[in-house]
C-alpha cells in the first residue's frame, strides 16, 4: 500500500494525527535501559508498545542512531523491523533531511526504502528538483520536503524575498505544481510558525499533507496549528512524549488535544 493510503488508514483507525518521534538519546534514558546492549531499541520498543493505538505514524530521526555508529544503525533497523512486524498498519517516516546530486540520492533512497523499508523520508530541496528526482520516482513512498522549518533561525534563508515571494513560499509552490507528478510529495511546516503555515496552505491547497514538528518541547501551539493548517496534517512530538513519566498518557493527551481542535471549524 502506498504511503498516503497507509497514513490515511492509520489516521482513521486510531482517530489520530499524532506522530511520535523516536529520537532516543542514550544520555537521557533510564539507567536500567541505558546499560543494556541495545538501549535505543529497548527504549523504542516500550514507547511503541505504549503508543501504537494512539498514533498515525512513527518518525525516527536518523541522527540519534547514526551518533552510535554501526550499533545505532542496527538499532534503527531493529526499530523499523519491530514496527513492521508488530504494527504493520502504522507508517514509518525516516527523518534524515537528505539531499545531494541524483547519483548520491539513489543511495540514500536505497538505505531508506530497500534496507530499512520505511514508508516516507524527509528531504531538503536546496539542490533542486532534478536532484530530488531519485526520491520522487519512488511513487509509493512519501517524499516530505522541508518548506518552513520549526527552528528559531528558520527565517534566515527561508524568509528571504525571491522574485517578490519568500523563499519558503517558492518551495511550497514548486513542490505542489512541479514536483508532485506522482502525488507523493508532502511538506515540512513547523508548528512554531502558524502564520507561515496559513500562507503555505493558501498556495498549495487543502490536499497537500504537512508534516508538522514543533509541538511539545519546541512550544508550538496545537490550536494555532490546526487553525492555520486545517486537518491534513501529521503532527509530530518526540521529547514531550518519549521522556514523559507516562508516555502513553502524554500521547493520549496530545492526540485528544489535536482532535479537539480538529473537529472545530
Ligand atoms: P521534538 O522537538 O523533541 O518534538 O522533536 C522534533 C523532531 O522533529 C526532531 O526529530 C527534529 O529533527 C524534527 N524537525 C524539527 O524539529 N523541525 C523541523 O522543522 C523539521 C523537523 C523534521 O523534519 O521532522
Amino acid at each position: 500500500m502506498d504511503f498516503k493510503r497507509k497514513l490515511s488508514a492509520a489516521q482513521g483507525k486510531n482517530n489520530s494525527l499524532l506522530c511520535v518521534g523516536l529520537d532516543p538519546d542514550v544520555a537521557k534514558l533510564p539507567t536500567q535501559v541505558a546499560g543494556t546492549p541495545q538501549p535505543l531499541f529497548s527504549f523504542n520498543k516500550a514507547i511503541i508498545d505504549a503508543t501504537a493505538s494512539l498514533v498515525c505514524a512513527y518518525k525516527p530521526n536518523s541522527a540519534f542512531y547514526e551518533a552510535r555508529g554501526a550499533a545505532g544503525i542496527e538499532e534503527l533497523k531493529q526499530t523499523c523491523a519491530y514496527i513492521q512486524e508488530h504494527y504493520p498498519d502504522i507508517p514509518i517516516i525516516l527523518d534524515f533531511k537528505r539531499g545531494d546530486i541524483g547519483n548520491t540520492n539513489n543511495h540514500y533512497a536505497a538505505f531508506a526504502f530497500d534496507y530499512l523499508g520505511v514508508d516516507a523520508v524527509t528531504v531538503q530541496p536546496y539542490q533542486g528538483r532534478a536532484a530530488v528526482q531519485s526520491f520522487l520516482d519512488h511513487k509509493d513512498k512519501g517524499i516530505i520536503v522541508l518548506c518552513r522549518t520549526s527552528n528559531e533561525g528558520a527565517g534566515e534563508f527561508q524568509d528571504l524575498d525571491t522574485d517578490g515571494r519568500k523563499l519558503y513560499l517558492q518551495v511550497a509552490d514548486k513542490v505542489a505544481k512541479n514536483w508532485n507528478a506522482n502525488g507523493n510529495c508532502l511538506l515540512v511546516v513547523g508548528a512554531t510558525a502558524p502564520a507561515e503555515m496559513a500562507a503555505i496552505r493558501q498556495i498549495v491547497g487543502d490536499d497537500m499533507i504537512f508534516l508538522v514538528p514543533g509541538i511539545g518541547a519546541q512550544g508550538g501551539d496545537i490550536e494555532a496549528t490546526l487553525k492555520a493548517g486545517g486537518p491534513n496534517l501529521i503532527i509530530n512530538s518526540a521529547r514531550a512524549i518519549i521522556y514523559a513519566g507516562n508516555p502513553r498518557q502524554a500521547a493520549t493527551e496530545a492526540r485528544d488535544q489535536i482532535n479537539k481542535y480538529r473537529s472545530q471549524p
